[in-house]
């Protein structure tokens, strides 16, 4: 039966890969406000240390953890040790995740790799980890961090634009296997998001001026600004939450109308 309580995430235990800031920190910050208790992970063990001390200065206690998703040994580890020390993970939510600007013919294949394994084969590698547990417990809900590129191609981002779109068609077949176990696997597509990622594509001009890239995005995006990590917490909460437990394979797109919109006329 509805209630606001279906929103609630008490009792649940919530794993962000790549939580240690930008977009995932958000995410995470959101699971935890609706009541789940967190677990992140990254490589690095400065950005460990930073994100533990952000965390806690906002009261909140996170388990972090130096994990690479494209390592299948660490991704077990990972897994193990927070089954151990907070118990079966409820909440998967696939953020960790890389981009290379380069032009194709430019762009080598250790380049291409290097991002689709990241990207797509990572969550792959964190989905299968976890989806034993969640078909035992009888419930689960996984999360792709997806993109405007799952569904538009632009110039230099080929490896990553096919591994955010093979991300959307994983985050469909996820659904399709095991929705008879009461897992949902959901995507969530941010449009262009206001973080160290993106931040090439905003610095300012040796004149002071708006980077190019910057006014385009503008331009094409009918809020007419760019999106903030949180801006993506209540529909992390959402797709996390008993409230969307009949929502699956959906990519959820938070791009403030990017999609729907051709563009403002120069
Ligand atoms: P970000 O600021 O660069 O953060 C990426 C995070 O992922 C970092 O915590 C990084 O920490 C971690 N990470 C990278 N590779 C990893 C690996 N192999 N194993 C474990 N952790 C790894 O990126 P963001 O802008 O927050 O983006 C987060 C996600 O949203 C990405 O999947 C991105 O593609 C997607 N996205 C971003 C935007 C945007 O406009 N910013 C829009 C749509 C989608 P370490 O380096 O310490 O590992
Ligand atoms: C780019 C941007 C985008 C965003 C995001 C858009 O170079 O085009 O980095 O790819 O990161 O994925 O949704």
């Amino acid at each position: 039966m509805f209630n606001m309580n279906s929103f609630s995430l008490e009792g649940k235990i919530a794993l962000v890969t790549g939580g240690a800031y930008g977009i995932g920190f958000a995410m995470a910050e959101a699971l935890a406000k609706a009541g789940a208790k967190i677990a992140f992970n990254c490589r690095s063990e400065s950005n460990l240390k930073k994100a533990l001390a952000d965390y806690n200065a906002k009261g909140i206690e996170a388990h972090g953890y130096i994990a690479d998703v494209t390592k299948e040994d660490d991704v077990t580890k990972l897994v193990s040790d927070i089954k151990n020390e907070l118990g079966v993970i409820d909440i998967l939510v696939n953020n960790a995740g890389i981009i290379k600007r380069i032009p194709m013919l430019e762009m080598t294949a250790d380049d291409f790799r290097q991002v689709v394994d990241i990207d797509l084969n990572g969550p792959f590698i964190m989905a299968k980890a976890v989806l034993p547990d969640m078909i035992a417990k009888g419930h689960g809900k996984i999360i792709n961090v997806c993109s405007m590129m799952s569904e538009l191609g632009r110039e230099t981002v080929s490896a990553y634009a096919a591994a955010k779109g093979g991300l959307k068609m994983l985050t469909r077949n996820i659904c399709s296997e095991f929705g008879e176990h009461n897992i949902q696997c959901n995507g969530i597509g941010p449009g262009y998001i206001a973080t160290t990622q993106t931040a090439p594509l905003r610095e300012k001009q040796a004149d002071g001026s708006r980077h190019p890239f910057d006014q385009f995005i503008i331009a094409k995006t009918p809020a007419a600004r760019w999106g903030k990590p949180e801006d993506l917490m209540g529909p992390t909460v959402f797709l996390a939450s008993d409230a969307s437990n009949f929502v699956n394979g959906h990519i959820l797109y938070v791009d403030g109308g990017i999609l729907a919109y051709i563009g403002k006329q120069p």
